[in-house]
């Protein structure tokens, strides 16, 4: 006969709450020592909740306050639930009888118990009487991304509401809002509709006209998200990060890959050193454009400018800031259509980012190491499975975060949980890793306009 019967329960335990608590004091009540493991941030957004308020360090000081708590441990990920029963030698796992029936498996390792929940009181309508409601404009309609697909995916973040949508094109605009469920709104004038009551902006316009319709949004006192490249000249985007700051608002960069839980989980095995030491980092991404209806101007702005923020951001988020960078680029209608970039890093690391809009290729991605790789395959930038591979086949590992729909709602749920929490910068993309990222393109830029000039004299 054991000594101690051992009660494990696990929960968000988001802006903590007495149906929480009441959950807890039962479970204890079902015998003497209780476990509770605090579900961590990027498996919650990894199993849809993308809505948690709360950081993973102040929900577990928040359980390990209370006095009917004997232990609290994190929950990282799914399979670690009946992995915990055998390693605390677990009598009774308890939850809430939402889950009535989802974790009847467990009863092969423990009896599972389900309590009566709370009725009247959650997480959701607490978030909902405790932070307001923040309003959206869209700029542009969708020329880079589907507008559709951004105001879908919106619907799965709280206390978001998207009403409006500026673009210079009259007729489509009002052919937009005529459609539109949830658009109302249409403005072709941008100063009018930056003085609605909106606090926030999503832009998706011409590449070249991102930074000034940031700069008008940031000055007008607006959150901006906006897509890639936020600038296409030198200074530009540290001129916008300045502003952003003066005015004291948001302003991130709409690479939805950087938000996506297998990519955040994907940097945290490599910090933790699963591969050994990182060396090098190799990432591709081709998009034939001219098979879809995007018109001459944006295949003009040529391949690096498109594309690269995506391997950019592999680069940089592993490597580091780019040292030097060389370009090897194809092109002859005056933009290129494909360009092999490679950077030196600090320890001579070197990054191979691929891009291409005039040719077609594999989209994967391999990070190498000085104990193993990582292999993240086609499309790598909407990352929802990765293999670590060593020398030992019966070591590799697959990391599988699958995910619904396209991938913008966790980056759409980190916009407007910053704006909610008044944070003003990403852990996920601060701007130090906006401005690397936008230094490459900056810097082909550069080099293109001064070969130009050279060629112009000669
Ligand atoms: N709960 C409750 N009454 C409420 C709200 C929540 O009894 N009004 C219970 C839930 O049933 C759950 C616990 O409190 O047992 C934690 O709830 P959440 O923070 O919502 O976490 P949840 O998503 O239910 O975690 O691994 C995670 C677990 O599988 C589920």
């Amino acid at each position: 006969m054991k000594e101690k019967k051992t009660i494990i329960t696990y929960g968000t335990y988001d802006m903590l709450h007495e149906g929480h608590m009441r959950l807890l004091e039962r479970a204890k009540a079902l015998g003497d020592y209780l476990i509770v493991g605090v579900t961590d941030e990027n498996y919650d957004r990894s199993r849809g909740k993308l809505n948690v308020v709360e950081s993973t360090k102040k929900r577990v000081k928040a359980i390990e306050a209370l006095p009917f708590v004997d232990k609290v441990i994190v929950e990282t990920s799914k399979s670690q639930k009946a992995e915990d029963m055998v390693k605390y030698d677990v009598d009774i796992f308890a939850i809430g009888d939402d889950w009535v029936g989802a974790f009847d498996y467990l009863n092969e390792y423990t009896h599972v118990e389900y309590l009566a929940r709370t009725e009247g009181i959650s997480s959701t309508k607490l978030r909902a009487e405790n932070f307001d409601m923040i309003k959206l404009g869209m700029v542009g309609l969708g020329l880079g991304r589907d507008t559709q697909a951004f105001l879908d995916e919106a619907k799965f973040v709280s206390n978001l509401k998207i009403n409006r949508i500026f673009s210079r094109d009259f007729l489509a605009l009002k052919q937009f809002t005529k459609k539109s469920d949830t658009i109302k709104y249409g403005h072709d004038n941008y100063d009018e509709f930056l003085d609605t009551s909106i606090v926030a902006v999503y832009i998706d316009t011409a590449l070249e006209d991102h930074y000034m319709f940031i700069k008008k949004a940031l000055e007008a006192g607006k959150h901006v998200l906006c897509e890639n490249p936020l600038a296409l000249h030198k200074n530009e985007l540290k001129e916008l990060l300045g502003l952003a700051k003066k005015e004291k608002v948001l302003l991130l960069s709409a690479l939805k890959t950087a938000f996506l839980p297998a990519f955040n989980q994907l940097l945290k095995e490599l910090d933790d050193g699963v591969i050994g030491e990182v060396k090098e980092v190799r990432a591709t991404r081709t998009s034939l454009y001219k098979e879809k209806d995007y018109p001459e101007s944006f295949m003009a702005q040529g391949a690096t400018n498109i594309l690269s923020s995506y391997p950019s951001l592999l680069v940089n988020k592993i490597l580091g800031k780019s040292k030097n960078i060389t370009f090897f680029d194809q092109g002859d209608e005056g933009y290129d259509v494909s360009n092999l970039i490679i950077s030196k890093h600090k320890g001579g690391k070197v990054g191979v980012s691929h891009v291409a809009t005039g040719m077609k290729s594999e989209g994967d991605a391999v990070i190498s190491g000085t104990d193993g790789y990582v292999y993240i395959p086609s499309p790598w930038w909407l990352t929802k499975k990765f293999y670590v591979r060593f020398e030992d086949e019966h070591k590799s590992q697959i990391f599988n975060y699958e995910f619904d729909g396209c991938g913008l709602r966790y980056m759409i749920a980190e916009f407007s949980s910053l704006i909610q929490r008044g944070k003003r910068k990403s852990k996920m993309l601060t701007p130090s890793d906006m401005v690397g990222i936008n230094r490459v393109l900056l810097e082909y830029n550069e080099r293109k306009e001064k070969e130009f000039k050279s060629k112009k004299e000669d």
